[in-house]
């Protein structure tokens, strides 16, 4: 009886352990840091609601590439957040963009683990010129990914589940960016707990 109690309290204590450790863990790619940079800063809302410390805001050049992130700090808030240039000296290299580039924005709910397309809403516009402080406020758009979403239909339900247990129990080969909830680049049972409490929780 005691013996069992203890691993319950293992195991949920090992869960709380990995669930606090993803919220610290950045969620976008960290940016090649190069010697010219647009700052960009803001408000920014997810579905209406500020955006929490914890929540993240990334910078896409035209060709994609990820040239800016911020960690939220300050509810409703981010920047200013350095979105760097391409470096010229590299030309083999696109580290980021050019001057008058669109700049694009997602934004991550660290909670929800639920990545959007930003909406743009100004004041200023978002093209990129170097050493210039852009004032550009976001607001969550198009989901683009949700964490856990294995069959990719964009809703957390039992097919998902369904789906990690599988890939967990070595039926189906993993899929480590839907299904490795933990980011320990593997797909084990521990994955398909976080699942069950994400999908029980919405
Ligand atoms: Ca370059
Ligand atoms: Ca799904
Ligand atoms: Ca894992």
């Amino acid at each position: 009886m005691g013996w069992r109690k203890r691993q319950t309290g293992f195991v949920v204590g090992a869960i709380l352990f990995v669930e606090s450790n993803l919220l610290l863990a950045a969620h976008f790619a960290t940016p090649i840091n190069t010697p010219t940079s647009c700052p960009f800063y803001g408000q920014v809302s997810i579905n209406g609601v500020a955006g929490q410390p914890g929540d993240e805001v990334a910078a896409f050049d035209p060709n994609g590439v990820l040239c800016g992130r911020f960690v939220i700090h300050t509810a409703g808030f981010y920047g200013f957040m350095e979105v760097y240039g391409d470096d010229i000296t590299t030309p083999t290299v696109d580290e980021g963009a050019r001057q008058g580039d669109t700049i694009t924005f997602r934004i991550w709910d660290a909670r929800k683990g639920i990545e959007y397309q930003a909406v743009c809403l100004g004041p200023d516009s978002n093209s990129w010129a170097d050493g210039w402080a852009r004032n550009v406020n976001l607001t969550s758009g198009e989901i683009i990914y949700i964490a856990g979403d294995i069959s990719g239909d964009k809703n957390l339900d039992i097919v998902d589940l369904a789906l990690c247990l599988r890939m967990a129990l070595g039926m189906e080969p993993p899929v480590l960016n839907r299904a490795d909830l933990d980011g320990n680049d593997i797909v084990d049972i521990l994955d398909v707990i976080l699942l069950l409490r994400k999908i029980t929780r919405n």
